[in-house]
């Protein structure tokens, strides 16, 4: 058994390390340092190990979605469980009860990591459910409300949230179209998260009555939430997110007066997500809300350009992974900014893994004198990646958030297969967290020898 592990490892493709020697001043933050990894148990670097080794075989990365529907008929939906459950389900989801979920997020608090509970349901066209589905979706976004900050040392607590776990996305498409040709007001989408029987202009009477259901849907989840748990809501795709957006900037009308608790998700991937955080901060000002940005690159990129090109659109993400850099760093900037003149109206969470746009973030920061733990700024990595990034800036005294998926193995399927096909840079971010594994894992054979 152990042999076979020990074989897989050396095996592994890639294995000059990537870490390029940090010639950054000591000051600035350096990631390079494998002690991060002290704390996990022996099985836990194996597992690690495992995965990342996994994850750097661009053919069964590629094929991954194949690969776990081909398992699935050939194993049946336990047998999937099975073989998932003690790998990848393990490095990248906490698990599916209560005291599972307790557990990652006491061993966080401990290393001085916030959790950010998410529950992974979603849905896209044509796997749309009835209004009972998503009721019970809403109870259970009520219940991860209540688990964020049940305990006393959950530090101002956030949550991810989904919307299209509550909302059609067949109805998020229709209205995507709609806005764009005719934009709601915001105040009428408001009056309606209230109870009033609005009757919004395009939608037919099913429509309408839906939409109604969601919006109520949705301010209860954010009664429950506000001055409790800060509620991140997800980007998705192109076709539906004016839609999100729409809804929850009605959300940041009626919850932000004073401060933020409801945020929107901006993704750089995209050609407008620029001119998109600009409106956003012109909004709030016009409306006299206060705006809580998440700022990633994009999760959905592949499907985005595969769609485009099957409909003969035009690509709306960035050509190149370095345009998608340009405009991730121009939006943190913007942000930055922002915040370094009114810090009570603006918040942002750097929802990145990319060790470059982190550092400068810092020295952003330093230079605009922006308190380092004053809450406007923090920083977000996904469970189970790059960990020593987190670890590091837990460390220099930043509020960073690992966010924490949890939900059955089945429910939780379509998020592992994007974890492992996360593109390119974060491969190789992986490869280098994959090197300082190795560096703490022979360490420990040494000692052990
Ligand atoms: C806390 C948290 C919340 C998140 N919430 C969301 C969310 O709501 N919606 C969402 O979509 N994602 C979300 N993500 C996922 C996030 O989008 C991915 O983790 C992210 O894309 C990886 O980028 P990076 O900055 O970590 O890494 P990097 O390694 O710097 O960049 C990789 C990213 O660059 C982009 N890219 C890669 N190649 C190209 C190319 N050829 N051309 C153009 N762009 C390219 C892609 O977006 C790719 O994912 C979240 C992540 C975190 C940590
Ligand atoms: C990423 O963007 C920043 C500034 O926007 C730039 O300085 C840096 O060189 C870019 N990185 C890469 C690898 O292109
Ligand atoms: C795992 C991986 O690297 N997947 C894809 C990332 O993006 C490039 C092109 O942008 C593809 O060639 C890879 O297959």
């Amino acid at each position: 058994m152990f042999h076979s592990l020990f074989l897989l490892l050396f095996w592994c493709p890639f294995m000059s390390p990537t870490s390029k020697q940090s010639n950054h001043p000591s000051a600035a933050l350096s990631f390079d340092d494998p002690s991060a990894f002290r704390v996990k148990s022996f099985s836990e670097l194996l597992r690690a190990l495992g995965v990342f080794c996994f994850c750097s075989f661009p053919m069964l990365v590629n094929n991954c979605g194949k690969l776990m529907s081909i398992s699935r008929t050939l194993l049946g939906r336990r047998g999937l469980s099975l073989l998932l459950r003690p790998t990848v389900y393990a490095q990248f989801v906490a698990g599916e009860s209560e005291s599972e979920i307790a557990q990652a997020m006491r061993k966080m608090s401990s290393l001085g990591l916030r959790a950010m509970l998410a529950v992974p349901i979603e849905e896209d066209l044509g796997e749309s459910t009835g209004e009972q589905r998503y009721d019970n979706n809403m109870r259970t976004m009520l219940e991860c409300v209540r688990i964020s900050h049940s305990n006393t040392w959950s530090k101002d607590p956030m949550m991810q949230l989904k919307l299209t776990a509550l909302l059609s996305p067949e109805l998020c498409v229709k209205l995507t179209t709609l806005i764009a040709k005719q934009p709601y007001d915001l105040t009428m989408v408001v009056r309606a998260m209230d109870g009033e029987a609005i009757c919004f202009p395009g939608l037919d009477e099913h429509e309408r009555a839906h939409f109604l259901c969601a919006l109520r849907r949705l301010n209860t989840i954010a009664e429950a939430s506000v001055n409790k748990v800060r509620v991140l809501v997800d980007a998705e795709y192109t076709y539906m997110n004016p839609a999100l957006s729409l809804v929850t900037m009605a959300m940041m009308k009626k919850f932000n007066r004073d401060d933020a608790w409801i945020w929107n998700t901006y993704q750089c991937y995209l050609k407008e997500s620029k001119s998109l955080v600009l409106e956003a901060l012109r909004l709030s000002q016009d409306e006299g809300f206060c705006l809580g940005v998440k700022l990633v690159r994009g999760a959905y990129m592949d499907k985005e350009r595969t769609l485009a090109e099957k409909e003969g659109r035009p690509d709306p993400v960035h050509t190149s992974w370095e345009d998608t850099n340009e405009s991730y760093n121009a939006c943190l900037n913007i942000m930055l900014d922002a915040i370094s003149q009114t810090p009570e109206r603006y918040r942002i969470i750097v929802a990145s893994h990319n060790e470059e746009s982190i550092r400068l973030a810092g020295t952003r920061i330093a230079e605009l004198g922006i308190d380092k733990d004053g809450g406007a700024v923090c920083f977000g990595q996904l469970l189970g990646m790059c960990d020593h990034v987190s670890l590091t800036l837990a460390k220099e005294g930043y509020a960073i958030y690992k966010s924490v998926p949890y939900g059955s193995v089945e429910d939780t399927v379509p998020y592992l297969v994007r974890r492992a096909q996360e593109n390119r840079t974060v491969l190789q971010g992986i490869r280098k967290e994959r090197d300082l594994l190795k560096q703490e894992f022979y360490r420990r054979l040494w000692r052990s020898s």
